[in-house]
């Protein structure tokens, strides 16, 4: 079997089910800006990350698996009008994450068939994941918002993302240069009720990058996180028929404010 071109996997990711796909090279990675920024910012272990709450240990650099040359990055739509698939239900998962995982563990059977290696990427950073917005830019797939999400041309910010590593030296398929923000009028990052996009607080002389959290450095996810743990103890019960048709579960509704108020993919 010839070697798999790019063109060919993402269509094979396409028919199993992602919503969209594309290939990062892990050398344009390294050079991404989530991926030379985060160890020069100040430590974060809140919601999202492995080691939440557990003092001293932090969120750091991304450790690259060996032969692993480029990444496989799927996206999943999460309608908005269909918000269950993105609750977080007591067993840890949302319905959309499953179905993420299934769909890349799919598409890891077939490549492994044709003999590429591949790697599946955990979500935690911290138990040997990536920056998957970033990743998600630099395989084409759309651009980071004002709302500080992957905003893509078919489905706005309503996507969730997943990455396989893979052994082959694919070539990245993006970024894309797709940018809705520098023409929208709609103000995303004023309704968050947290003012988390109040203030600049990160600089690109501190950080080394003009590509900073929020674009301009006004993303600040310890205010984030502080709407991320209420929802987390506004745990309910309710019925969610594709998760379980005999008792309610206990269900995490996080806040998609800022991602709701994009009016792209809607
Ligand atoms: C930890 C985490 C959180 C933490 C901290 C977030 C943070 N940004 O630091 C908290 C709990 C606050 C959080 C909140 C949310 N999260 Co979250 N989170 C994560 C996680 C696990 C790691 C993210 C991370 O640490 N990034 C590092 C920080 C520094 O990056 P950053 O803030 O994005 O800043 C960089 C970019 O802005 C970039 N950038 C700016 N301009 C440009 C331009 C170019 C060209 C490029 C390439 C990059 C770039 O540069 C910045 C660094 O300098 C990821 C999953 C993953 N493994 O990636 C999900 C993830 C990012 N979260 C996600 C979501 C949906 C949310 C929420 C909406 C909550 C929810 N309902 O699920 C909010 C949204 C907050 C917001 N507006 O950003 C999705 C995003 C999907 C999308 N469409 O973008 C992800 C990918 C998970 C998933 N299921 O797919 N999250
Ligand atoms: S609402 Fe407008 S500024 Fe905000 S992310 Fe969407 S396109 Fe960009
Ligand atoms: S997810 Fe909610 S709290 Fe966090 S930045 Fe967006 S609107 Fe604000």
């Amino acid at each position: 079997m010839d070697k798999l071109t790019s063109k060919e996997i993402i269509k094979l990711a396409l028919k199993t089910g992602a919503s969209l796909a594309g290939i990062a090279n892990v050398e344009d990675l390294k050079k991404a800006p989530a991926f030379t920024v985060v160890p020069k910012m100040p430590k974060y272990n809140g919601v999202g990350t492995y080691m939440r709450g557990e003092k001293d240990k932090f969120l750091t650099e991304v450790l690259w698996p060996q032969g692993i040359k480029s990444v496989l990055i799927l996206a999943y739509h999460h309608p908005i009008d269909n918000p269950a698939v993105d609750y977080w239900i007591e067993d840890h998962n949302t319905i959309g994450n499953k179905k993420l995982i299934s769909i890349t563990k799919n598409v890891k059977s077939i490549l492994e068939k044709e003999c590429v290696e591949t790697y599946s990427f955990n979500y935690h950073v911290e138990k040997g994941g990536i920056f998957l917005k970033d990743s998600a830019v630099t395989a084409g797939l759309g651009c980071i918002g004002r709302n500080n999400l992957l905003v893509t041309p078919e489905y706005g910010p309503h996507v969730r993302l997943r990455a396989l590593g893979l052994s082959l030296d694919l070539q990245s398929t993006g970024p894309s240069g797709y940018d809705p923000c520098k023409s929208c009028k709609i103000k995303c990052w004023e309704k968050c009720k947290k003012s988390a996009f109040a203030k600049e607080i990160y600089f690109s002389s501190e950080l080394g990058r003009s590509e900073l959290p929020g674009r301009v450095g006004n993303f600040d996810r310890t205010l984030c996180n502080i709407q991320m743990e209420e929802d987390v103890a506004s745990i309910k019960p309710m019925n969610i028929p594709e998760v379980s048709t005999e008792e309610p579960v206990n269900v995490i509704k996080y806040c998609r404010t800022c991602e709701y108020a994009c009016p792209i993919g809607k």
